[in-house]
């Protein structure tokens, strides 16, 4: 286990001592759940039912259509499907508070059931029962894969398809500052451990955009502006949008990235309106300017690089007024 990242062996050795004395597991991930969220749960289910164990999985969101190409995702059953299974142990994964399962989740499986928190995230929340929580991991699938190698089983070609594509995913394709050579030495394991093609993977997982989401794009460029220095980029998409390219807005998730990229710019926004007539905004930013505080004025949350609320205005006016407050936040 040498270079493999600095968290105690012992920590590890305590969730496999839950794992080896209890039968019965349920496993859950955040609402909304990304490619790490899922590759992380496939791998620790795979991981489980190897050892014998009673283990079922229990999502609020279904899996994306882009990871239905991971062998088992169909595994992953709704909150309805709970029925009376009543299991010993929940897991949850990726998710830095436990709220994050979603509601009725939460409701039904944490009174009885004794919660092993598995998670990257630094949000000072221990909320399991049993925690192993990492923050200097690059996801959640890096500690799984930790938590297999802890237990001396072979990681095998479908969970390294699983956390390969969850270390990919959290890492932005290997581009972000979680990149760390522990995650690059991991992902060069799995890679040759598994029989995926990573052009494959990557494919799937970036590149099956339905044809609506394009002409939605193509729309919602056209709302492009800046603050006379470059420094503040906008973009918007209406309900009238949505209707003509038949999308929704769930379907603007990346969007707020083409322009973050442009050079000038320090601070991105991108604000969709909803059928009730509010803005729902994403917020980034580049280097120093805390798009977390921008939020914050509005109810909102998230963190320096990455934020988001919802504003009771329509998309004009919202803009407005976040285009003054990122103003305030730069100029001081
Ligand atoms: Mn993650």
């Amino acid at each position: 286990m040498d270079g493999l990242g600095q968290s105690s062996t012992e920590s590890y050795q305590a969730i496999l001592e839950v794992f080896d004395l209890h039968h019965s597991f349920a496993l859950s991930t955040h609402i909304n759940p990304d490619g790490d969220a899922i590759g992380s749960e496939l791998a620790l289910y795979s991981f489980l039912r190897e050892l014998g164990k009673d283990v079922k999985i229990f999502n609020t969101d279904p899996v994306p259509v882009n990871y239905h190409f991971l062998p088992l995702f169909d595994v992953v059953k709704s909150p309805q499907e709970l029925q009376d299974y009543s299991p010993d142990i929940l897991v949850i994964l990726d998710a830095g508070d436990r709220n994050r399962i979603g509601e009725d989740l939460c409701q039904i499986l944490i009174p009885t059931q004794a919660v092993v928190n598995i998670d990257h995230h630094d949000t000072g929340h221990l909320f399991g029962d049993f925690n192993l929580v990492e923050t200097d991991a690059s996801s959640t699938s890096e500690i799984v894969y930790r938590l297999i190698k802890h237990h001396n089983m072979p990681v095998g070609k479908e969970r390294a398809l699983y956390l390969y594509t969850g270390i990919m995913f959290d890492t932005g394709c290997f581009r972000y500052g979680n990149s760390t050579p522990i995650a690059h030495r991991i992902a060069a394991d799995l890679i040759a451990e598994g029989d995926f093609s990573v052009a494959e993977v990557y494919r799937h997982v970036y590149e099956t955009i339905p044809v609506g989401k394009m002409h939605l794009l193509k729309e919602v460029l056209q709302t492009l502006d800046l603050t006379a220095n470059g420094e503040i980029a906008w973009l918007y998409a209406t309900q009238k949008m949505f209707q003509k390219t038949g999308t929704i807005p769930d379907d603007v998730e990346g969007f707020v990235n083409q322009i973050r990229a442009i050079d000038s710019v320090e601070v991105a926004i991108f604000v969709s309106e909803l059928e009730s007539g509010k803005s729902k905004v994403s917020l980034r930013s580049e280097a120093d300017v805390d798009v977390g505080k921008i939020a914050a004025e509005f109810d909102g949350g998230g963190h320096q690089r990455a934020a988001g609320c919802l504003i009771d205005a329509p998309c004009k006016s919202a803009i407005a007024q976040l285009v003054a407050s990122a103003q305030r936040q730069m100029s001081k």
